[in-house]
C-alpha cells in the first residue's frame, strides 16, 4: 500500500524549495500518481516502446530514475533478452529506496547515484527521461541531449516525458487550471496544490514542445513526436 503524500497539507510558514529528499521518497509512487496526468500509462507504455526497439548486447538508461518505475516496466518488456538497464539519478534518498525494490522484484540494474549531466552513456539502444529534463539547468540541456543522441545507436529511441509551458497564454492559463483540477479531484486541497506549486518555482522549468522538437532535431534525431499528451504534461518519441 502506497503512503499517502501529505507533505504540503498543513501551511508552512517557512516553504522550502522542493527536493527530492527522505520524506519524498517515502510518498513519492502517491505522489508523482495524483499528480501528473497520465504517469501510469507514460510508464507502462515506456515498457512497450522499450520492448520494441531494445537490441540485445546494447544498454538502457533510465536518467531520473527515482524508484525506478520505468526500469522495473522495461525490465518486463525484455525478459530475456541480453540488455544492460542503467538507472541514474543523483538523490541518494531514492536510489537507495530504488535498490530495495529492484532487489524485492529480482530486477537486475546498474544504479548509479550522480547527475545524468556527468553519468557516462555509451552503446545505448533506448533512452528514458521521465520527468528529469525538467530539472536540469536550461543551459545544460542542449549538451545533455547532445551526449545523449552520441551514445545511441542508430535506430534507437529515446523517450523524453515532461511538463510543458504554452507560447499561447489562454492555453498556459487552461492547461494550469486544467492542471489544478486534476490534483484537486485526486484529493489534494487548494493549499496542497498551492504550496507545492511554490516549492517547485525555479526548480521545475517546464519549455514548450516546440523547444523540446527544435533541440532533439539539432542534436541529430532524426523522427520526433509526441506520442502522448495530457494538459500540460507530454511524452516524446525521438529515434536516432
Ligand atoms: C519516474 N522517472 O517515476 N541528475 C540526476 N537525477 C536528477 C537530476 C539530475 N541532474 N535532476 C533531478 N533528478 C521517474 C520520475 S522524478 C519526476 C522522475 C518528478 C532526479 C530526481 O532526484 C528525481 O528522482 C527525478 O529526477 C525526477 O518515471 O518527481 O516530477
Amino acid at each position: 500500500m502506497n503512503k499517502t503524500d501529505t507533505i504540503y497539507a498543513s501551511p508552512q510558514a517557512d516553504l522550502q524549495r522542493f527536493a527530492f529528499d527522505e520524506k519524498v521518497v517515502e510518498v513519492f509512487p502517491d505522489m508523482i500518481q495524483r499528480s501528473v496526468p497520465g504517469y501510469a500509462t507514460i510508464i507502462a507504455m515506456t515498457g512497450v516502446m522499450a520492448g520494441r526497439y531494445a537490441k540485445a548486447g546494447s544498454n538502457c538508461y533510465d536518467l531520473g530514475c527515482s524508484l525506478g518505475a520505468s526500469s522495473l516496466a522495461i525490465s518486463r518488456e525484455t525478459r530475456g533478452r541480453d540488455l544492460q538497464l542503467i538507472g541514474v539519478d543523483n538523490s541518494a534518498a531514492m536510489i537507495e529506496r530504488c535498490r530495495e525494490y529492484c532487489t524485492q522484484s529480482n530486477t537486475d540494474i546498474e544504479l548509479r547515484c550522480e547527475s545524468i549531466q556527468d553519468t557516462a552513456l555509451s552503446n545505448a539502444s533506448v533512452v528514458v527521461l521521465n520527468f528529469t529534463l525538467q530539472f536540469v539547468p536550461e543551459d545544460q540541456r542542449q549538451t545533455l541531449c547532445q551526449r545523449i543522441s552520441d551514445a545511441m545507436l542508430p535506430g534507437g529511441i529515446l523517450i523524453l516525458s515532461e511538463k510543458i509551458q504554452f507560447a499561447d497564454a489562454h492555453l498556459q492559463e487552461l492547461n494550469t487550471d486544467l492542471h489544478h483540477a486534476f490534483k484537486r479531484a485526486n484529493g489534494y486541497s487548494d493549499l496542497e496544490v498551492a504550496q507545492k506549486r511554490s516549492a517547485l518555482e525555479n526548480v521545475l522549468m517546464p519549455e514548450t514542445l516546440s523547444a523540446h522538437q527544435q533541440r532533439l532535431k539539432a542534436c541529430g534525431f532524426s523522427s520526433v513526436d509526441v506520442w502522448f499528451q495530457c494538459f500540460n504534461f507530454a511524452s516524446m518519441v525521438a529515434i536516432k
